[in-house]
């Protein structure tokens, strides 16, 4: 497989400005007919061919303005039709076959339980018709479908219906026209056996929009959650960016077999039903905000990506980095602000930073690809989004809000290029942001190293910051970033943020300072009283921030700073501390001895600092395995395993009485919402009991098993659940689980986390429980749910994974090999973990890279050769 080049990109010579489908649907043989309105660009050569894409289709019949043309006026491969000799403007009809059953690729039109769906972002059209499958071709749509009555009586697509009818042979259609010009990647259809809730929202201009969740019957009592989101992201994207709906119906369906979590199709957004459907009695608390975020995300598309689209695959963070951005901050306003960015930076400096450190990093826009379904990542999504984040903290939100309408205004129905972005906010801020856009061009997460210095005799504080960033695949030598650092100096005596005073000018107690250079010197005048520095407030930009705090300043500033985030940070930081030296003992056979001042740090959270439960259940939670081994430069599984395992039980032994008085004042028989202030109290309840089960107190264990016995809510059972199965306790634990997936076993989406439970438990014999669960009838290789709730969640289980035998990375290595043939879109992602093979002692770097060659010697789809060409680069 060849790289396609950002730099090759050139416009398309033909456009289609009108496209009629027809679907006649069968499973084995569904007959798509296509008429396409197309005209030559008018700076394209008379003589330039027409070059459709189109991939595992049957080619039956094609006509040019009414004129069959036979195989001596075209070229077809398994790739492309091209036709040499068109005129300026014509008509181009085809019909070719399908077979949707037998697609277990999920991309272009597929069946799941029975129901027929597609996905074409972001190549997916071309299995579905011949077509120039690139975003910057937009046309208006008409679709007709035709499908079985009583096997298919919902039959959906973009847009408006205007046609339907009965015919015969028990058969019957619907027509539907979207009159928005759209890329084919934004194409959908839905036909099956779906059953609607329905409400209406009523826009700022006031319109009336319908608004239906299409679901399996069965689902019908699992809907309520995310119309309601949907509803508030739409008054939420009014009142924020001017944005109102445009359609006079917007649809979700949800299906159970799909790749992503959702896709943002024009007026008919189709869902993975895990990222959609809830009940308190089935989804937890993190699944209710995670499909509250997603419904959002979607639905923002519809600007942010769909009005306004991307001119080629390369601007892919153009719309994902931007939409992310806006769904973050819709979650932040309808939940908690501070818990929002720290679940966010968490996940981000946990995952975002691994894929920059490892053979995969890539720019937000990448400059090449080989495929592009490789580069839905974190770098595009979440770095795309911190990106955008920090354009908005340089501007300000008025001129940034300003830069958006420019940006809607300006590019409605075309697709555009991040500079175009950029360009709006220029525009409107006057703001220099040449060096800025370097942030989309150079990969690697940048580093700063931070020193500061106060000077007594003339009342001056001296910070002084360095970055660099390292090199990664193709980029040996980086460039200085443009890099906002929000921060404040915190006097020690007062303990209160203290003014900050630059070159004769105020900029208040909390100010962005901008590091462009590799160093630069920041002098602070009348600094009264020594300070602690607060640096990188709210995550101010996505960097690695190294400053040398002692344990007293990180203890001084998680009850002091005036930034909820970075008082959570300095918590995080000084858990580093202890555990660093805890990782070094069990490395040299050493007794393990745990640093009081963190036992003192956490006494003064649990007896009553902080106000909000949610934030203080974030502070007592220690930084994940995974995170803890991004900060080492050889990762040791088990040192950092033991490590955490040592605080965990450590604080829990020193302050037992704290937590059970938490667990006690936090219990609540109200029943279940999701709320705000309900998911505060749970979370923090939770983590209580947590602590008590991690040192198997009677107390807890018995708080534990009555949390499970009182089945009042999922977050509640299922916390439960998993303690006990993590537990050493099987005796407890195996009836509760028994119970647990014979309760369930109707319940796909249960049963998922059924299968997480198990597989992410610490015990070592977890290998041999996921070679078992994959014969349980619940368990199909073919749904990708299953496969991410089993075999994914089972390689993030890091003590098992990684066993020495090497059995973790062979058993992952047949999942692959056996992906890579149904579903490589699936079977690229699940090998991430084996591609960081490099931050492993020798042996387990050996055994990775074994099971990497493993792979390599398969045919393999180009989606899985590109990731571990990279990976064994
Ligand atoms: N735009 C979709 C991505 C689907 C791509 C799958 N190959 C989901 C989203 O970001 O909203
Ligand atoms: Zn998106």
């Amino acid at each position: 497989p060849q790289p396609v080049y950002l730099s090759d990109y050139q416009p398309p010579n033909y456009q289609v400005t009108h496209t009629e489908l027809t679907f006649d649907l069968d499973p084995t043989a569904t007959r798509v007919k296509a008429r396409l309105m197309i005209e030559r660009h008018s700076e394209a050569s008379d003589d330039a061919p027409l070059v459709l894409n189109g991939e595992h289709l049957t080619l039956l019949k094609l006509a040019l303005d009414g004129s069959p043309l036979t195989e001596a006026d075209y070229r077809l491969n398994d790739e492309t039709l091209r036709i040499e000799d068109v005129p300026a403007a014509f008509i181009l009809e085809s019909e070719v076959e399908i077979a949707p059953s037998s697609n277990t690729a999920l991309e272009g039109l597929y069946q799941s339980n029975g129901m027929y769906c597609t996905q074409c972002e972001a190549e997916g059209f071309r299995r579905i018709t011949y077509y120039p499958d690139r975003p910057d071709v937009m046309a208006t749509f008409k679709v007709t479908v035709i499908g079985n009555a009583t096997s298919e009586p919902v039959l959906l697509a973009n847009g408006n219906p205007v046609a339907q009818g009965a015919l015969e042979n028990g058969r019957h259609f619907v027509t539907w026209e979207d009159p928005h010009p759209k890329p084919c990647y934004l194409f959908a259809l839905v036909a099956g056996d779906l059953h609607k809730v329905e409400d209406r929202f009523t826009t700022m201009s006031g319109r009336q929009v319908a608004l239906q969740l299409w679901v399996e019957q069965e689902n019908l009592d699992k809907t309520e959650h995310a119309m309601a989101s949907l509803k508030r992201a739409m008054v939420w994207d009014e009142q924020t960016y001017g944005r109102e709906y445009d359609l006079d119906l917007f649809m979700i369906v949800a299906v159970n077999d799909f790749n992503m979590g959702a896709m943002e199709n024009k007026g008919l957004n189709i869902f993975n039903s895990a990222a959609v459907l809830t009940h308190s009695n089935t989804a937890t608390d993190a699944a209710f905000q995670n499909v509250e975020g997603i419904v959002a995300h979607e639905y923002f598309h519809n600007w942010s990506g769909n009005r306004v689209t991307c001119r080629d695959w390369f601007q892919l963070s153009l719309k994902e980095g931007f939409t992310v951005f806006r769904d973050q901050c819709f979650s932040a306003d309808t939940n908690s602000a501070p818990v929002k960015r720290i679940q966010d930076v968490s996940f981000f400096r946990t995952a975002q930073f691994a894929e920059d450190a490892g053979p995969t990093a890539h720019p937000i826009r990448p400059d090449h690809f080989i495929e592009i379904t490789n580069f839905y990542t974190l770098t595009i999504y979440e770095k795309g989004a911190e990106v955008v984040r920090m354009l908005r903290n340089l501007l300000g939100w008025e001129d940034f809000r300003r830069g958006s309408d420019l940006y809607f205004e300006r590019f409605d129905g075309q697709a555009v290029t991040i500079e175009d972005f950029v360009g709006c906010m220029a525009e409107v801020s006057g703001a220099d942001l040449e060096q800025f856009m370097r942030w989309y061009s150079q990969a690697g997460t940048p580093e700063i190293d931070a020193r500061g210095e106060y000077d007594y005799a003339h009342a001056e504080y001296h910070l002084t910051l360095r970055q660099r960033t390292p090199a990664t695949p193709g980029q040996p030598d980086k460039l200085p970033l443009h890099i906002p650092v929000r921060m404040g100096l915190v006097g020690t005596k007062s303990g209160k943020d203290l003014p900050l005073t630059m070159n004769g000018e105020t900029l208040g107690k909390d100010a962005v300072i901008h590091l462009r250079e590799y160093e630069q010197t920041f002098i602070f005048t009348d600094v009264a009283e020594a300070p602690v520095p607060s640096l990188l407030r709210d995550f101010s930009a996505p960097v690695k921030l190294h400053f040398p705090y002692s344990r007293e300043d990180l203890a001084f500033l998680l009850t002091h700073d005036s930034d909820g985030f970075n008082r959570w940070d300095a918590g995080q930081r000084l858990a580093m501390l202890a555990l660093d030296d805890l990782i070094a003992a069990h490395r040299n056979g050493v007794e393990k001895v745990m640093d009081s001042r963190v036992v003192e740090a956490f006494r003064t959270l649990l007896t009553g600092q902080v106000s909000d439960k949610a934030v203080l259940a974030e502070m007592l939670t220690l930084p994940s395995e995974a995170y803890i081994a991004e900060q080492q430069p050889i990762i040791d599984v088990d040192a950092i395993h033991a490590a955490r395992e040592f605080v965990r039980q450590s604080l829990a032994m020193a302050l037992r009485d704290e937590f059970i008085a938490i667990y006690n004042d936090n219990v609540s028989d109200e029943p279940y919402a999701p709320t705000p202030e309900q998911i505060a109290q749970r979370s923090l309840k939770n983590v209580a009991l947590a602590y008590l089960m991690s040192i198997e107190d009677e107390q807890g264990l018995a708080l534990c098993e009555a949390q499970f016995a009182a089945d009042h809510n999922m977050t509640d059972v299922r916390h439960a659940l998993t303690l006990l199965v993590h537990s050493d306790r099987d005796d407890l634990a195996s009836p509760a689980l028994k119970a647990f997936g014979q309760k369930w076993a109707h319940d796909p989406l249960v049963m998922d986390q059924w299968f997480t439970i198990q597989v992410t438990r610490p015990q070592l014999d977890v290998l041999e429980r996921v070679e078992y669960l994959m014969q349980h009838p619940a368990f199909s290789i073919k749904n990708p749910n299953k496969v991410r709730a089993l075999v994914g969640a089972f390689a993030q289980n890091r003590v098992n994974f990684h066993r020495l035998d090497g059995k973790g990375y062979a058993l992952l290595a047949d999942v692959v090999i056996e992906l890579n043939r149904l579903n490589p879109e699936i079977a690229a992602r699940l090998i991430t973990p084996l591609t960081r093979w490099q931050r492993f002692d020798e042996e387990r770097q050996q055994l990775m890279r074994e099971q990497l060659e493993r792979i390599k010697r398969e045919p393999l789809s180009s989606n899985v050769f590109e990731v571990v060409e990279k990976a064994l680069a």
